[in-house]
């Protein structure tokens, strides 16, 4: 047996309830051969058994008093994973499917998604099983608070600087700082990033992993002889990333005539309003399907995924793992597709990306093409060490520009190991080496 398949068996045998997280190992491990060829010494080192433990892994009871005055409990999870190059940092997802295996998948795929940045942050992740759906404000503030009582002593502007994902937007980002801050007494707002402009967000952080993502895209395609002017592109998810995936999408010239959520999906041939679907979903938190009152000629497709089965040149997955099946994947290149975004992390089942890549479509993996968002984050951070503020224009373009970044690099080491023009391949590798040099260099064992 080779090493590689060693370890996976190893990390199988060990983690045997964890599906997401194995799926992600076994994606990231199918990359690898070339380069374990070329490098015995990171196999000699035993990287890769060490990469698939975490640090660390922090469990923890939330307890908080709903509106009616109960007490309820929820699970509370930190995964500090790899701190090789830099303070661990992740979001927070805040949703009923939360178990170890989720958060487990998730720090897994920042450590390289983070090292592809070629910014100085380790990987982690962390979040809980609380369901913010249909709590009131004041539910999903004490719960913020009782999370961060506990957190707060396993985080630090240089130890874990957790951010959003699913379920924490701005508002939950701000419950939790000011818990944080209340507990510890000082103005140390680089613990968090996602924050609110008035006490030291970043500009562009809110649209950075949508924004990210088509900067990637566009560079995708132009790489290729194409472009986003007058696509047809299909979008998953109405949240942070979709939104401004959409809003976006629009501004580079291409025609958005999908959007959906966790019930469902919009199809609008016209191209998406998405000004209503921001205040059907942000502010007025319903259903998307209302979207057809106000157009009744668009079309609700119920189902999750259901979007799939809608023509399109390009699919921008931006909601949740395994929203792509292999079926989806049969239908959306039966119907032409030129190219896959992926916005959420691992979207795409195993199978469905191989389908996919087997038939000439440009895929652009998550852990290169949502990278804008975590990226932003840590110029967040540099932003609060130097207590200093960049304009949206420059923030903006240092975004572009790391972007771009990741499209090379993550093409050169595909090319490099064999792959050719194999973005899932490269970011895989581009991102392991990253990580296996660091860890080399300090011996870490
Ligand atoms: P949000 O909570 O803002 O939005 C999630 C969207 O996906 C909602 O429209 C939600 O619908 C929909 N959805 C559909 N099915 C599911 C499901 N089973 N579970 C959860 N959501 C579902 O999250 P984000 O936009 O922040 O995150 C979307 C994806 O992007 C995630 O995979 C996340 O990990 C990834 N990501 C996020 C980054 C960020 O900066 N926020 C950075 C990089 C990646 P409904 O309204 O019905 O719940
Ligand atoms: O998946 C991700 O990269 C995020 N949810 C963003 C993490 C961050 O720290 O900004």
């Amino acid at each position: 047996m080779t090493y590689i398949n060693e370890v996976f068996e190893n990390v199988k045998n060990r983690n045997s309830n964890e599906k997401e997280f194995l799926q992600a190992v076994e994606e990231v491990f199918e990359s690898l051969t070339p380069v374990f060829e070329k490098h015995p010494q990171y196999a000699e080192a035993n990287i890769l058994e060490r990469l698939c433990e975490p640090e660390r892994q922090i469990l923890f009871r939330v307890p908080w008093v709903d509106d009616s005055g109960k007490i309820q409990v929820n699970r509370g999870f930190r995964i500090q994973f790899n701190g090789a190059r830099g303070p661990y940092k992740g979001g927070l997802r805040f949703h009923s499917s939360v178990y170890i295996g989720i958060v487990k998948f998730l720090g897994f795929e920042q450590i390289f998604k983070n090292a592809l940045t070629g910014l100085p942050i380790g990987g982690g992740k962390g979040g809980s099983d609380f369901d913010p759906k249909g709590k009131s404000n004041a539910e999903v503030m004490r719960f913020c608070q009782s999370f961060m009582t506990e957190l707060y002593r396993h985080i630090g502007p240089d130890v874990d600087v957790p951010a959003g994902d699913i379920g924490v937007g701005g508002r939950e980002i701000g419950y939790l700082y000011g818990q944080y801050r209340r507990i510890k007494g000082t103005f140390e707002n680089g613990v968090l990033t996602g924050k609110g402009l008035s006490y030291g967000g970043s500009l562009v952080r809110t649209e950075a992993t949508g924004f990210g993502l088509l900067y990637f895209v566009e560079e995708m395609l132009s790489f290729n002889n194409q472009s986003l002017h007058g696509k047809k592109v299909v979008i998953s998810g109405a949240g942070n990333v979709a939104t401004y995936a959409c809003q976006k999408a629009q501004e580079l010239g291409a025609l958005v005539i999908a959007m959906s959520d966790s019930r469902g999906c919009i199809y609008d041939e016209n191209g998406i309003d998405l000004g209503l679907v921001r205040e059907l979903k942000e502010i007025k938190r319903v259903d998307i399907s209302e979207y057809l009152d106000t157009y009744p000629n668009a079309e609700y497709k119920k189902g999750f995924g259901s979007g799939w089965s809608i023509p399109c040149d390009i699919a921008l997955p931006c909601a949740t793992q395994n929203d792509i099946t292999l079926e989806h994947a049969k239908t959306l290149v039966a119907n032409g597709l030129l190219a896959v975004g992926e916005g959420a992390n691992m979207p795409t089942t195993n199978e469905a990306l191989q389908y996919l890549l087997d038939h000439n479509i440009l895929v652009a993996p998550a852990k290169a093409a949502n990278a804008g968002g975590v990226a932003t984050s840590a110029l967040e951070m540099s932003q609060n060490s130097m207590r200093y503020n960049w304009t949206f224009e420059e923030v903006d373009r240092k975004l572009k520009e790391i972007m771009i970044n990741i499209h090379k690099n993550a093409y050169e080491a595909s090319k490099e190991y064999g792959f050719g023009y194999n973005l899932v391949a490269g970011a895989n590798i581009a991102g392991f080496i990253q990580v296996a040099e660091a860890m080399m260099a300090q011996g870490d064992y």
